[in-house]
């Protein structure tokens, strides 16, 4: 493999971008858009946002917004939509909101392969229609130490994977987003060893929170975001959470991941939310809620730790980050 983990880790840690530098750029970015819209054609006005499709037959879970813990609120749509990490379409946290506007996710297949009984190529609609879509707000960190609540709407992931029937042999689920540097342009440079990669535990994917996202707020998941169908696992780092998935294997062997080929010292294939191990280059004990003034302290497993903790109990979590 080629050896890109400076370069990799050097984009991750300067992404650590205040919210005031953050909210000038945007503040600048309307201004423009509204002086652009005054002009015939302006090169300042914002792309065409692709139009907000309503999802119907959302059922409400445990997880919805009524059983919201402690005193978390949803973010701000244009938040949740307009501050992304999505590396195809760029690493500014403004990028993929611009960039990702015109990207065609239908027709869309995702290969099911390996370990299981029933593998096999599916369009995307086969591969969410027989599940019930469930709304799940969820509080969101980033390796980076910043973090959303989410109102996501997906499918629970086990169910899912469950059709394909794995064997005892899957040990552990491998993903991948598309590759295809024509229509993410952010491949177009080496920023990581495309395609993005990650992977779960098999008891990790079978938990209960982990989910396929098709959407958020009631609607059709935004490009940005990771368009259609994304992973969400709400107690690890963020960048667990795969985007446009094009390829889910089952295998007996620990998958790569792209964070850890990157830079294995600073990223562990379990990349839990721990408050108690520090990323190398910065603490982890305290996280910027975007939208909120002071820094909160960072729960364990990110606020899921009843639900979640004895996945590890037997494991030494600053060996196995
Ligand atoms: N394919 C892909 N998936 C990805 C990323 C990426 O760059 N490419 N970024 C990850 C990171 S670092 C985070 S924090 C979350 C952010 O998801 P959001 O932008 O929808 O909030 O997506 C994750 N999934
Ligand atoms: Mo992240």
């Amino acid at each position: 493999m080629l050896i890109k983990s400076p370069k990799a880790s050097d984009v991750l840690s300067s992404e650590i971008t205040p919210k005031s530098v953050f909210e000038n750029r945007r503040a600048f970015l309307r201004t423009a858009a509204v002086a652009g819209a005054g002009l015939a054609a302006s090169s300042l006005a914002l792309p065409a946002l692709a139009a907000r499709t309503p999802l119907s037959g959302i059922q409400k879970t445990k997880w919805s917004e009524a059983n919201l813990p402690g005193n978390d609120k949803i973010n701000d749509y244009e938040d949740v939509t307009g501050y992304n990490n999505f590396y195809e379409f760029g690493t500014g946290k403004r990028d993929p909101y611009e960039n990702a506007q015109d990207f065609k996710t239908t027709p869309w297949e995702i290969a099911v392969e390996g370990a299981c009984a029933k593998p096999g190529k599916i369009s995307f609609e086969d591969l969410i229609k027989p599940h019930a879509l469930e709304e799940r707000v969820y509080r969101m960190r980033c390796v980076e130490a910043w973090s959303m609540v989410v109102p996501w709407v997906g499918v629970s992931l086990a169910d899912v994977l469950k059709r394909f029937e794995p064997t005892e042999d899957a040990r552990y689920v491998y993903f991948e987003t598309l590759f295809d540097p024509e229509r993410m342009p952010g491949q177009r440079q080496a920023v990581l060893d495309w395609p993005y990669k990650e992977g779960l535990r098999i008891d990790e994917a079978m938990h209960p929170l982990s989910l396929l996202a098709v959407g958020l707020y009631g609607e059709v998941m935004p490009n940005q975001n990771g368009a259609p169908v994304r992973l969400v696992v709400p107690w690890k780092y963020g960048f667990k959470s795969i985007k446009s998935i094009v390829k889910i294997k089952f295998q007996k062997t620990m998958p790569p991941t792209s964070w850890n080929d990157a830079a294995a010292r600073e990223y562990g294939f379990f990349s839990n939310v721990n408050p108690r191990v520090r990323h190398p280059r910065w603490s982890q004990a305290t996280e910027r809620r975007i939208g909120e003034l002071f820094k909160r302290e960072t729960l364990m497993f990110n606020g899921y730790e009843e639900e979640v903790a004895h996945l590890y109990k037997d494991m030494d979590m600053k060996k196995w980050f």
